[in-house]
């Protein structure tokens, strides 16, 4: 391998292995393990807010956000001001992502299913949205109006009909959550928002706020909790399941580009930029079969990182043990890798990129060919841009109306379709010595 100019990306050279998909996933670049837990804590400030609720969530409030508030819920007139002061293009481009979500989140919506055993005997799966959902978004640096679509829009779609979205309480906007968040809540018809942050914000979604004597109401529980956030929400949203449902737990974001001599090195680098730009911890992975490919891209990234605004961020990504360029002997090699790697966002740049993608079994998106970059997904492919990182997208999902929707089964036999299979539950309730169950059937036969 020349010597290369971006030296701190790692390279992980597989041209002369053969490696099994176990030897696979133990070598493939991870990010380190953040053993770090806030459990107790996080436990604590559970307690408090189902012993005291209002009150715990305006102390909090001033201690972590400082900030002073009687009520967490943010009154209407401040939704309809932060949409009227929203810059026009933001708006424009924000409804153009809600509009392209919401056609492909409601193209997803699963059909009822029946079958007939006989006449009288019928099971049913009914798909029902759950009645409440709680949306988090983080505050702080990250202001991410886009993950306020991402997480509204399929549960709209699910038909779930309560939907209510917490935020930080922010010292310059007045105890308010950032106004760009607001704005997008009350574009996509949100009008139910609380100034609460981190692991109390979780406690009260999860738990529900009681508030006797005060026309704002309470905070109503909800049956599932969504959206990214810190440590903390993290924690809290763990110690929570169970009580409700959650998202998955998102890690640091993360790009894995399968790429062949076919690829524009500046494309490849660009990509790896945008997701790099998110977190020291993100990840880029380069899998490409042509060292020249790998070698341009070197040289792409020292002219494109040098120019970018967060380079400093940017470079501690590229650099970290979670990055890499994987030199692979050829395309089979190069898909056996992105499968084990389970990438949250996979890139396919090689000569036939469709056939490539329809042999790819695990990735949390895939984004086919030279014209479908990943940030054209966080923004406005109608895609989720929720999506299963850290190698989870081997089993779990990006975010779709599933993930708000419940299927019930429904069982519906008459007296004589009861009587066809009555032998056979009898029989099986006695094998498993419980006769009562038997019984249940046999005195319907009189
Ligand atoms: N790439 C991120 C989502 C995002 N990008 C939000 C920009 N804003 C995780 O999929
Ligand atoms: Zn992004």
């Amino acid at each position: 391998i020349p010597d290369t100019d971006f030296s701190d990306l790692a390279t992980i050279d597989w041209r002369n292995e053969s490696l099994s998909y176990a030897q696979l996933k133990a070598h493939l670049p991870r990010p380190e393990m953040n053993t770090q837990t806030a459990s107790q804590t996080v436990q604590e400030i559970i307690d408090d807010v189902r012993a005291r609720g209002m009150q715990t969530l305006t102390e909090l409030a001033k201690r972590f956000d400082h900030v002073d508030l009687d009520h967490t819920r943010v009154p209407a007139h401040e939704l309809d001001r932060a949409l009227e002061e929203l810059d026009p293009q933001v708006r424009r481009a924000l409804e153009e992502s809600i509009d392209r979500a919401r056609v492909f989140a409601s193209a997803q919506r699963p059909q009822d299913t029946q079958v007939n055993y006989a006449n009288g005997a019928t099971v049913t799966q009914r798909w029902v949205p759950v009645r409440r959902v709680g949306l988090y978004v983080p505050g702080g640096l990250a202001v991410y109006p886009s993950s306020v679509i991402m997480n509204t829009v399929p549960a709209q779609a699910a038909g779930v009909t309560s939907l209510a979205l917490a935020s930080p309480p922010q010292k310059e906007f007045g105890g308010l959550p950032h106004p760009t968040i607001l704005a997008a809540a009350k574009l996509l018809g949100i009008d139910e928002v609380h100034a609460m942050g981190g692991a109390q914000a979780v406690a009260a979604f999860a738990y529900g706020v009681e508030v006797a004597d005060d026309e704002r109401g309470g905070i109503d529980p909800v049956d599932v909790i969504s959206g990214p956030g810190n440590v903390f929400v993290a924690t809290a949203k763990r110690l929570v399941k169970g009580v409700v449902g959650i998202d998955a737990e998102a890690g640091p974001t993360e790009i894995a580009i399968l790429a062949d001599q076919t690829a524009d090195p500046s494309f490849v680098a660009a990509d790896m930029i945008s997701q790099a730009e998110h977190d020291v911890n993100a990840a880029a992975v380069l899998v490409t079969d042509s060292l020249e490919l790998a070698t341009a891209v070197r040289s792409e990234l020292v002219k494109q990182v040098a120019a970018t605004k967060h380079s400093e961020r940017v470079h501690a990504a590229l650099s970290g043990t979670q990055s890499a360029i994987i030199l692979v002997k050829d395309l089979q090699q190069g898909i056996d890798v992105c499968n084990a790697y389970a990438a949250e966002h996979l890139e396919i740049m090689v000569s036939d990129p469709e056939t490539t993608a329809s042999r790819i079994t695990a990735a949390g998106a895939i984004f086919v060919g030279p014209y479908a970059p990943v940030s054209l997904g966080d923004y406005c492919a109608g895609s989720n841009h929720v999506l299963p990182t850290n190698g989870t997208a081997l089993h779990a999902s990006g975010l779709n109306v599933n993930t708000f929707l419940k299927a019930i089964q429904v069982i519906n036999y008459n007296k004589s379709a009861l009587g066809d299979v009555a032998a056979h539950v009898i029989n099986l309730a006695n094998a498993e010595d419980l006769p009562a169950h038997g019984d249940a059937v046999a005195v319907r036969k009189a």
